[in-house]
């Protein structure tokens, strides 16, 4: 029998003969990429205020990102842990029901 674990480190240095691999307790958040969809309704410089209001963009960068997402169809507006994001598409989402724009707004896992 293993006697009492006194490295206090949840046994995984072997002293009860099970666990073997020493494993670091906490893990980084995943992170998620919050994006956004291209249609042919929403104005542009609605999108750049979203940009700027919600993703804390700025000017230049707003830009950049909205055109990136009418040209290519989607793009990343942010990388954040998981209620974060899915805050941030929230407040995209009902900014855009607010003012009648078919915006899209959606997560997808980052790593
Ligand atoms: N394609 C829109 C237009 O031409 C602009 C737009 C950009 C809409 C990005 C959505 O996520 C979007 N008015």
């Amino acid at each position: 029998m293993a006697g009492p674990d006194r490295d206090n480190n949840d046994d995984r240095d072997g002293d009860t003969g099970l666990l073997t691999k020493t494993k670091p307790k906490t893990k980084k958040p995943s992170m998620y990429k919050v994006l956004l969809l291209n249609d042919d309704y929403t104005p542009m410089e609605f999108v750049v205020h979203v940009l700027q209001s919600i993703f804390n963009k700025g000017q230049e960068d707003a830009v950049t990102i909205m055109l990136h997402v009418h040209q290519k169809g989607v793009g990343v507006c942010g990388v954040y842990p998981y209620e974060i994001a899915e805050t941030k598409v929230t407040q995209v989402m009902d900014l855009a029901r607010m003012e009648q724009h078919p915006l899209q707004c959606t997560l997808e896992k980052d790593s």
